[in-house]
């Protein structure tokens, strides 16, 4: 998605005539829009080794082993847990690659995303 940044011109160097027959030039309105956030959504199986799970958090979700462990017991207790907020192609990229990883390590952890 390509609309971190939005421009929003409606009257692009609109001429208005004033008062005199010069033209004068207006400036553009520009609005900046903020990027919509997608929550990273890790979810419980019954076969993940919990160690891949710890693993998982510390390398792709940059968190220490203490958060990992911690997030990793959410997750396992709770069904679910967030455990990153991005934007759309980064959520996408880290939950793909998240399935990925796991996938070719034979487990079958799942990720998702939600809109924030
Ligand atoms: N429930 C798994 C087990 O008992 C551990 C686990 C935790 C799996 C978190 C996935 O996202 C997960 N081995």
């Amino acid at each position: 998605m390509s609309n971190q940044i939005q421009t929003h011109q409606t009257d692009i160097y609109k001429n208005i005539y004033s008062g005199t027959d010069a033209p004068v030039l207006t400036k553009p309105k520009t609005v900046v829009k903020r990027p919509s956030m997608y929550k990273v959504i890790l979810m419980n199986d019954d076969y993940t080794p919990m160690d891949f799970v710890v693993y998982v958090l510390e390398h792709f979700f940059n968190k220490t082993t203490d958060e990992s462990v911690l997030l990793m017991m959410m997750v396992h207790n709770q069904g679910s847990a967030v455990c990153g907020l991005y934007t759309y192609e980064i959520a996408e990229a880290k939950c793909n690659a998240v399935m990925e990883c796991a996938a070719e390590h034979g487990h079958p952890l799942e990720c998702t995303l939600q809109k924030e």
